[in-house]
C-alpha cells in the first residue's frame, strides 16, 4: 500500500512533536549514551506526562514518580554515575528525535545522595539550579515565546561551588498549554552523577521535597496562556543560593534561601520569583487565529502544520489521544530501536 505523504506526517506527528521523555546526559556539549547515565522509566507509554488530570500510566505529581519519572528508580543500580565537576557545562537530550513542543518552562533540580547515587530514591532535599521560561514576549505566548520551544535539549551549568559528592541531577520540562483546566504536563527524568575536583562538605541549602513541594494548586499550574503574555510564576521553590558551610567553600556567610516557596502563594498574590522578561506585551498572542505551522526544518521528516489547539478549553495535547493510531512501520521500528 502506498502511503501519500500526508497519512506519512500523520503518522510521524506523535513522536515528531507529541510527548517526550529524556534519555540522554550531556557534559560540556559531549552526548552520552541513551539511558547510560539516566534513569530509565518502567512506565508503559515512556513519553506520557505525568498529570493531575486525565490521568496517564496512573502517574501523577503527587506519587515517587514526580521525581525522575514513574519507576526510575528500579534502573538506578544498572544506570551508571557520571563524574563531572563543578561548574561544568551539562544538559538532557530528548530521545526518539523529539523535540519540546509544548509551551512552558524547564528546571533543573540537585539532590545530594547520603552515599552513592545508584542507591538514592531522591527522597531528600531538591534544590533548584537553574530555570528557564519565556525568551521572547513578541511572539506566540502559546508557543514560540518559551525558551524551550521545539528545541530537542537544554543544557547550562553547573554551580562553581557544588561539593564533591553523588547527586541526582532531575531535568524537567512542564507543558502548560492544558494549565488553565489543571492539565499541566510534568516531564521529569534523573542523571546520577558525582562531583570531583570540587570541596568537600557544605550543602546545597533548602529546597523541596518531592512529591510534595508541587501541589495542584499552585498557581504555576493553574495558569492560563490564551490571552496574551502575562508573567509566569515559577515553580520549584527558591533558587540556589551557594555552598552552606563546607570546607573552603568561603561562602559560609551566603544568605540562606528565603523561606517561603512561591509555589504555596495564594494565585491572587503570587509573586513570581523569576521573570524571564520584565514587560508585558498584550494583543499578540490572542489564541484566535490559526497558528502557523512549524517550519519544516525543525521538524525532521515533516513539514506538517501543527494542529491548531483550540483557545479554550483545551482538555488535551492536540496529539495525546491519538498516540496509539498507526504509525509508520519506520518510525515504529526507529523508536523501537531507541527504547531498546
Ligand atoms: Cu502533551
Amino acid at each position: 500500500m502506498k502511503y501519500s505523504t500526508a497519512a506519512i506526517v500523520a503518522a510521524l506527528v506523535p513522536s515528531a512533536y507529541g510527548h517526550y521523555f529524556w534519555n540522554r546526559l550531556i557534559v560540556n556539549g559531549v552526548e552520552t549514551g541513551d539511558n547510560e547515565f539516566v534513569r530509565k522509566t518502567t512506565r508503559p507509554t515512556a513519553y506520557n506526562p505525568i498529570k493531575w488530570k486525565n490521568v496517564r500510566d496512573n502517574s501523577t505529581p503527587d506519587l515517587d514518580d514526580i521525581r525522575c519519572n514513574q519507576g526510575a528508580f528500579s534502573s538506578a543500580a544498572s544506570t551508571k554515575t557520571k563524574e563531572v565537576a563543578p561548574g561544568d557545562n551539562v544538559g538532557f537530550k530528548l530521545a526518539v528525535g523529539a523535540t519540546m513542543q509544548h509551551p512552558g518552562p524547564a528546571l533543573a533540580y540537585l539532590s545530594k545522595a547520603p552515599s552513592t547515587a545508584s542507591t538514592y530514591r531522591g527522597d531528600g532535599e531538591w534544590v533548584k539550579i537553574w530555570e528557564t521560561g519565556v525568551c521572547d514576549t513578541s511572539k506566540d505566548f502559546t508557543k514560540d515565546a518559551w525558551c524551550t520551544w521545539d528545541k530537542d535539549r537544554v543544557s547550562f551549568d553547573l554551580p562553581k561551588d557544588l561539593p564533591n559528592g553523588e547527586y541526582l541531577l532531575r531535568i524537567e520540562h512542564i507543558g502548560l498549554h492544558g494549565a488553565h483546566d489543571g492539565q499541566s504536563e510534568f516531564y521529569p527524568s534523573c542523571a546520577q552523577i558525582k562531583v570531583v575536583g570540587g570541596t568537600d562538605g557544605g550543602s546545597l541549602g533548602s529546597g523541596i521535597k518531592l512529591p510534595g513541594g508541587y501541589k495542584q494548586t499552585d498557581p504555576s499550574f493553574n495558569f492560563s496562556l490564551w490571552n496574551g503574555y502575562k508573567p509566569y510564576p515559577m515553580p520549584g521553590g527558591p533558587m540556589y543560593a551557594g555552598v552552606q558551610g563546607g570546607e573552603g567553600s568561603g561562602n559560609d556567610t551566603a544568605p540562606a534561601p528565603t523561606a517561603a516557596p512561591t509555589v504555596s502563594a495564594p494565585a491572587t498574590t503570587a509573586a513570581p520569583t523569576t521573570l524571564q522578561t520584565a514587560t508585558q506585551e498584550p494583543g499578540n498572542t490572542a489564541p484566535t487565529s490559526t497558528p502557523a505551522p512549524p517550519p519544516s526544518a525543525q521538524v525532521p521528516g515533516t513539514g506538517a502544520p501543527a494542529p491548531a489547539p483550540a483557545p479554550a478549553p483545551v482538555p488535551n495535547c492536540p496529539n495525546a489521544p491519538r498516540r496509539k493510531s498507526k504509525r509508520s512501520r519506520k518510525a515504529k521500528k526507529a523508536k523501537k530501536a531507541q527504547l531498546n
